[in-house]
């Protein structure tokens, strides 16, 4: 884009140049947030599982949603059980690290509702410090079930940025063998969620802590059940199905866009 006949000591381009650099200055802290889209697809057969909305957030690793093997906290056992869109969840991670950034992935359309076999939810992730919001961490409900979810234990396991700040995400996969179940809920027909003529409300309380799911077996209750959609639940599962992957891309803001022409303006005049 540059034009190699324009001469380089002229008055005009130094005064352009001058500008560029203050445009620059002014602009740069604007530039140091950044905004990341996460986009998440249901990878299970049409007869399958869905998951409630993923309460997304990026946080500094001081985030630490829950630990196998320890009691869910309330806002765990809220999402694993009811599905929502997280907001005691939100509220504790917000308790851990004020400066955190959490929501829930939405439905392409807009709205919040299970994520389907095959389908895609996003959402926004925006003004993320580098420093302050370097790792990524989800939590979402696995229907049908009583109270199991998806999420990571560790809150450092899920780079967005490096250490030197530079956008490293680059998704990931989960399979079945990393579903959990919180501990909470009995497991059973009986409220269990996504399935017609149960309400998710009812439960027998477990008074048990987070482990592993039992993805091989446990889902037999809902086979050939209906579901909340209208379809009819088949489906099995071994410990390497791919059930959801992850996605991320930084989404260009204006003043990021502004910045890279006057960075290449600069360029140019500085030849
Ligand atoms: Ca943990
Ligand atoms: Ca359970």
């Amino acid at each position: 884009m540059c034009n190699e006949s324009l001469p380089n000591e002229s008055p005009t381009m130094n005064r352009y140049s001058t500008f560029a650099i203050l445009s620059l200055l002014s602009l740069s802290t604007q530039a140091m947030a950044v905004d990341v889209r996460v986009t998440v697809t249901n990878l299970l057969g049409p007869t399958s599982s869905a998951f409630s909305p993923i309460i997304t957030s990026a946080h500094s690793g001081a985030v630490d949603q829950f630990n196998s093997g320890s009691a869910a906290s309330p806002g765990v056992e809220d999402v694993a059980e009811l599905g929502a869109t997280g907001a005691t969840l939100i509220t504790e991670i917000l308790a851990q690290q004020p400066t955190a950034i959490a929501a829930p992935t939405q439905n392409a359309g807009g709205g919040f509702g299970p994520l389907l076999p095959g389908a895609s939810q996003s959402v926004v992730l925006s003004g993320l410090d580098p420093m302050a919001n370097r790792y990524f961490s989800y939590l979402s409900m696995f229907v049908p079930s009583n109270d199991t979810f998806i999420g990571n234990d560790s809150p450092t396991a899920i780079q967005l940025f490096d250490a030197g700040g530079a956008f490293i995400a680059g998704g990931f996969t989960l399979t079945a063998d990393r579903l959990w179940d919180a501990g909470s809920e009995v497991n059973g027909l009986f409220g269990s969620a996504f399935i017609a003529g149960q309400s998710a409300a009812d439960g027998a309380d477990e008074g048990g802590v987070v482990t592993a799911a039992d993805f091989a077996n446990g889902f037999d209750f809902y086979q050939g059940q209906t579901t909340g959609p209208g379809y009819v639940y088949a489906s099995s599962f071994n410990a390497d199905t791919p059930i959801i992957s992850f996605a991320f891309e930084v989404v260009p803001e204006p003043s990021t866009a502004a910045l890279a022409a006057l960075l290449a303006l600069t360029a140019c005049l500085r030849r």
